[in-house]
């Protein structure tokens, strides 16, 4: 059996009930296994990918809280740093009830070879909890994060670990943990990124991800002679990542006429109506069932269904595993040119396989979302040089960050053959750089 084989089948034998995790690992070893045979002697004899699949650190704590009615209750919280290699563990924190260790184990190792492809010097972290903040007063809201807080700080730190935002984790979650680590450990320091602009935040940040992502789909449609004005894209999510995808989507000519939530979905023809969707999910935190009051020509449906519909371009925001195979073929009929991934993982296997059998061009999320960490990463330069870079600054070291990341992992899939495959570029290119780093640093 190869080497790829054998720890594939390791991390599925070690890791039971991990199919989040598994399917990563599978993802991003399958796609590594040529330069993996050049030197699978030495990586064999230095376990390198032993260690590659084993997060440095895994930490679970309990996480009790008090509700309004003074009844307590007790989540489980959850920080996996996965690899430092090439710098302080940075990865977000993600609040949802679907959260267990398997998923933050997923997600961590996504963004060792994420942040790797941004060029910065940030290693790979993730964690979050199964707390649901959706429902809960900001008081509620405020008693957890404070609760989570707590133990959190003892690991982390501006140069250790640096955790961000995430599904259910936004300005205001970060806010309220941001002041306890303050608190507890006497600091203000840059151990948060998406932080408030008046402490210390980025301008861009809250945009990063979405416009980040617009960024690359756009390089990536005129290396292969499309512009973006005039085509009809479809997205789903309707929370930070695709509010600023739609938004960014927008301003460059496009119309996006779909969003969704977990309870159903808009379809808006004449284009989604981006100052109503964050008056909705940003500010009075409904469901998108409000959306139809802003514009009474659209309509809403319960359940999934925004791959249904006819696009040029279709950007998944929404969570992992939620464009299967159907969907993929749905697409491909509908005549899709490009799919790219605004969440982690948003995107089975299958469907993956089948999009890019069909000529369909497809970035992954490692890369094509990497705007949101790579804009964190430039709020940690600001928090450490003590100031705050203008909106134009950052907005276009964003752009050359997601333009170079696009002719990175399109070069690094050309020098192995495999042209136009993203999904191997992403993650030669990913592993190229933290493997170097491990190889100088010896067996630690
Ligand atoms: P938000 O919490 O702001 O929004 C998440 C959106 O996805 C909501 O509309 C939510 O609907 C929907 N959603 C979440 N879980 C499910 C589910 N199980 N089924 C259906 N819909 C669901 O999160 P973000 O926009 O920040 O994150 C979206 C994705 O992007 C995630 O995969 C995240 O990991 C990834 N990402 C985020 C980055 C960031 O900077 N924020 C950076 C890079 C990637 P509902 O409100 O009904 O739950
Ligand atoms: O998945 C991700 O890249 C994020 N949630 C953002 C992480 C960060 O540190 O900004």
């Amino acid at each position: 059996m190869s080497y790829v084989d054998e720890v594939i089948e390791e991390v599925v034998k070690q890791n039971p009930s991990e199919p989040e995790f598994h399917q990563a690992v599978r993802e991003v070893l399958d796609s590594i296994r040529t330069v993996v045979e050049q030197n699978e002697e030495k990586f064999r004899r230095d376990a390198l990918l032993e260690r590659l699949v084993n997060p440095e650190r895994q930490i679970k704590f309990r996480v009790p809280w008090i509700d309004d009615n003074g009844q307590v209750h007790v989540n489980t919280g959850y920080r996996v740093q996965f690899n430092s290699a090439i710098g302080p563990y940075k990865g977000g924190l993600r609040l949802h009830p679907s959260v267990n260790m398997g998923i933050i184990k997923f997600l961590g190792f996504e963004q060792v070879f994420k942040n790797s492809l941004t060029g910065l010097p940030i290693g790979g972290g993730k964690g979050g909890s199964d707390f649901d903040p959706k429902g809960k007063s900001d008081r509620e809201v405020m008693a957890f994060c404070q609760s989570f807080m707590s133990e959190l700080c003892k690991y982390i730190g501006a140069d250790t670990d640096v955790p961000a935002g995430d599904i259910g984790t936004g300005a205001r979650e970060i806010g309220y943990m941001f002041g306890q680590y303050k608190k507890l450990r006497g600091l203000f320091e840059g151990v948060l990124t998406g932080k408030g602009l008046s402490y210390g935040g980025s301008l861009v940040r809250t945009e990063a991800t979405g416009y980040g992502l617009l960024y690359i789909t756009e390089e990536l449609m005129k290396c292969h002679g499309y512009g973006m004005a005039g085509k009809t894209v479809v997205i789903s999510g309707a929370g930070n990542v695709a509010i600023y995808a739609a938004e960014k989507a927008g301003q460059m000519g496009a119309k996006v006429v779909t969003c969704s939530d977990s309870n159903g979905w808009v379809y808006d023809p004449a284009g989604i109506d981006v100052a109503a969707l964050k008056e909705i999910k940003e500010v009075k935190r409904q469901r998108l069932t409000e959306y139809k009051k802003y514009r009474p020509d659209s309509e809403y449906h319960e359940g999934r269904g925004v791959w249904s519909v006819k696009c040029d371009i279709a950007l998944p925001c929404a969570t992992q595993n939620e464009l299967d195979l159907e969907d993929a073929k749905t697409l491909v009929s509908n005549g899709v040119t490009a799919v790219c991934e605004g969440a982690n993982m948003p995107t089975t296997l299958e469907a993956t396989k089948y999009l890019q059998d069909n000529g369909v061009y497809f970035v992954p999320g490692k890369a094509a979302n990497a705007g949101g960490v790579a804009t964190s990463a430039l709020e940690m330069s600001q928090n450490s040089e003590r100031l705050s870079w203008t909106f134009e600054k950052v907005d276009s070291e964003l752009k050359g960050i997601m333009t170079r990341l696009y002719h990175n992992i399109d070069d690094a899939a050309k020098r192995y053959g495999c042209e136009g495959n993203y999904v191997v570029g992403a993650n030669i290119a990913g592993f190229e750089k933290v493997v170097d780093a491990m190889n100088a640093q010896g067996i630690v």
